[in-house]
């Protein structure tokens, strides 16, 4: 819609050149600009606001909240954090209510906003609220009557909570909630929410799809790039208050003086915004950067060093939150180095952190390199013996599922049967294995999925959500990770849509239990605006996306079917190389008879390590079990699924289905084009032309490959893969933008 406006007014320039430009042609001129104005489609937003986008709120909504939200008391400076609540508040209020919040030193008028600590407002003292149960980050909304008027408290024991309080009045204003009977009391669930970015130090992000890494390493101490203070400003308004700077792969170099100058200018920066910084160690580093000839976890000089490093970043970052550690996994160094068990590794750098309050977060994703077990069942086997052997200042951080972030997998069978470690989830928010950032796949029901699953450890209702949440050991640590999605690209995140998942991951851990439709509708609301013609179509279709992702690359519990190393396209055909648990074939195990990994007693046994209901559950055919079917059973390709259907005609149904919703995706998409800007739109509609095509590709290149073990025709109605299976294998995929 822009090109052929400045056309038009090209054309209309050079008229007035020729024969001067009458009123008649003025007044068209004018109006035709005005429309122009009002057309949505006729401005361009790059997506760089996110989800804290201030634009004013239709007319109606915009006198209500003037005269709900008619001023905001200051009347106390406050720390730094509560003067970014205030700006954030009178910035978004004024923005959405166009025009400026009037700002008072005490409550004059009906309609005062007051926000604040016990100790930085005497309104709020005086009131003597119930601020107690709200922890040091939980906050209170509420309508009160104070000085004589009617006002609205934003009311929290600390700034921090004031900020996130003053965060979530935002997010009702901004998605036109009424305010008339507020009373809100919210605190998180988990005490640590925390992004894991897998930035390397030379600027690339391992499974990054969104740019280049958003820490300039270069400039940095030196040089502050405005986004560090936006980044975690994003953070702070979905409740997220940590974040791992490096990679996991890590390198010993980010524990050096001049890398923790670098990491100590980024903290400052996050420090108002409640956002801790911490560092992934490599446990190696000893050796590498301390000169010593062993890391041996049970060497005193080794341990010497730990407790040198801890002190100096202490000096320099005195509220670092601590260590996360990729260890003995993938070739990384760690404890098994020297005959030392994950407990030892944990507890060597625990001791270290302790005496300032750090954490270590020691993650569980470790598989053997020449184990002939099962690969999901590689790290209960490891760390179950381990319960109740780290100190209480450590975590362990478990991957959702058993085998890698993929599009859908049972829960991992550690939560729950570690009963006296706090646990720590870990997601993918890149979706390293879901399309990069050019599917848009929406992971709310993902992360919702696993958080609502029932482990049954302690008997029913033991969810992931539960056992995170109630945590383990005198710290009462709980928390759960994400695999950050950000890097320098404009809007983020590569995708506007993969914004939401940083959004939902956000909202999910300060309340594991909350509704991914619910912050999908919130966060369409925010992003792109409030119309319901556009608000509904779009929650829709982002509900169904990771389904049909599911469907459409690996079906009925199928998983790790990726092309190797970039995991992006289908590879169902990899086989061969190092290790046989890099491959597909080793997940899938296809052959005439049928498919699927027997992980019941019959095979590996996997389900074993589930509580008795829980595993009853994997190892049961019945219908409600088909999301993990060929997870946990190898059946033949004539067994009759829940829709009485073949398993091969089943998995056929399923692979269209999957392309198929791509096409609905984009037909919606087309429709909404009046409701959005030019360029996300435009953006969007690139991205999931791309998406069909790859939809196809999976559909096409997964049959050909089934149907050579199956070799049964295609059910009628359903037309055959395009091309040869030799075509499908031969196709490259790009290659991941951080190797
Ligand atoms: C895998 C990724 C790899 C990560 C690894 C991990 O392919 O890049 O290093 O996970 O989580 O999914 O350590």
């Amino acid at each position: 819609m822009i090109r052929p406006a400045g056309r038009r007014r090209k054309r209309s320039r050079s008229a007035e050149e020729r024969v001067g430009l009458g009123p008649v042609a003025t007044l068209v001129v004018v109006c035709w600009t005005l429309l122009a104005a009002l057309d949505p489609t006729a401005w361009a937003e790059d997506g760089h606001e996110l989800w804290l986008r201030f634009h004013p709120l239709p007319a109606p909504a915009r006198v209500r909240y003037r005269s709900e939200l008619a001023s905001l008391v200051v009347d106390s400076p406050g720390s730094p954090t509560l003067a970014i609540a205030r700006s954030e508040l009178a910035r978004g209020l004024g923005g959405l209510v166009d025009g400026p919040l009037t700002e008072t030193a005490s409550i004059d008028r009906d309609g005062a906003l007051v926000l604040g600590t016990p100790g930085s407002s005497a309104v709020i003292a005086g009131l003597r609220l119930p601020l107690r149960a709200l922890g040091p980050e939980g906050y209170l909304i509420r309508r009160a009557r104070a000085g004589g008027h009617r006002v609205i408290l934003i009311a929290a024991n600390t700034d921090l909570g004031a900020l996130y309080g003053a965060f979530r009045l935002l997010r009702l204003v901004q998605t036109d909630r009424p305010l008339d009977r507020l009373n809100i009391a919210s605190r998180p669930r988990l005490r640590l929410r925390l992004l894991d970015h897998w930035d390397n130090l030379d600027g690339t992000v391992e499974r990054g799809y969104a740019g280049r890494s958003l820490w300039d390493w270069d400039a940095l101490p030196g040089r502050l790039n405005p986004r560090y203070a936006e980044y975690a400003r994003a953070d702070a308004s979905i409740g997220i208050n940590g974040a791992v700077l490096n990679n996991v792969n890590a390198s010993a170099l980010s524990l050096t003086g001049p890398y923790l100058r670098k990491a100590a200018a980024l903290a400052d920066v996050f420090r108002p915004y409640g956002v801790r910084v911490y560092l992934s160690a490599r446990f190696s580093a000893p050796i590498e950067i301390g000169g010593l000839a062993t890391a041996d976890p049970m060497d005193p000089r080794v341990k010497a060093w730990w407790t040198a490093k801890a002190d100096e970043i202490y000096r320099s970052i005195p509220d670092f939150g601590g260590f996360l550690v990729k260890a003995s996994s993938e070739g990384q160094p760690g404890p098994q180095d020297y005959g030392r068990s994950h407990a030892d590794g944990a507890n060597l750098l625990a001791d270290a952190l302790a005496p300032h309050g750090g954490v270590v977060i020691w993650r569980a994703f470790v598989y053997a390199d020449k184990s002939g077990e099962d690969r999901a069942k590689q790290a209960y086997v490891e760390f179950k013996p381990l319960d109740g052997r780290f100190r209480p200042n450590v975590l362990l951080q478990v991957k959702n599922g058993p085998i890698d972030f993929q599009p859908r997998e049972p829960f991992h069978p550690l939560f729950g049967a570690m009963p006296a470690t706090p646990l720590m989830m870990e997601v993918q928010i890149t979706k390293e294995y879901l399309g990069r950032s050019t599917h848009l796949v929406y992971l709310g029901p993902l992360y919702g999925e696993v958080l609502t699953s029932d482990t049954f450890a302690r008997g029913p209702g033991s969810t992931v959500a539960r056992v995170l949440e109630e945590g383990a050991g005198s710290e009462g640590l709980s928390g759960m990770a994400g695999v950050a999605n950000v890097g320098s690209d404009r809007n983020w995140t590569g995708s506007d849509f993969d914004q939401a998942n940083w959004y939902a991951f956000g909202r999910l851990a300060w309340d594991p239990e909350a509704s991914a439709r619910e912050i999908a509708e919130d966060w369409v609301r925010m992003t792109f605006g409030d119309s319901p013609g556009f608000v509904q179509p779009v929650v829709r279709m982002m509900m169904g996306s990771r389904e049909a992702e599911v469907d459409d690359m690996t079906p009925l519990g199928l998983h790790h079917l990726m092309a190797r190393d970039t995991h992006y396209g289908p590879g169902p055909w990899v086989a061969g190389g190092p290790r046989a648990d890099w491959t597909s074939v080793y997940f899938h195990r296809a052959d005439r008879q049928g498919v699927g990994f027997d992980r019941t007693s019959s095979g590996s046994n996997a389900v074993a390590q589930y509580a008795p209901m829980a595993a009853a559950r994997f190892a049961s055919l019945a219908p409600g079990s088909e999301k993990t079917l060929l997870w946990f059973h190898h059946l033949p390709w004539s067994y009759r699924t829940a829709s009485g259907r073949t398993l091969w005609h089943e998995l056929v149904v399923r692979y269209f289905r999957g392309a198929a919703y791509v096409t609905g995706m984009r037909r919606t998409w087309w429709g909404l084009k009046a409701y959005v800007d030019a360029q996300r739109y435009a953006d969007v509609a690139g991205r999931l032309k791309i998406q069909q095509r790859e939809a196809d590709w999976w559909r096409d290149a997964s049959i050909a490959y089934f149907q050579t073990f199956s070799r049964r025709p295609l059910p009628r109605g359903y037309p055959p893969p395009r091309h040869p299976l030799e075509f499908y294998e031969r196709r490259t995929t790009p290659p991941d933008p951080g190797d």
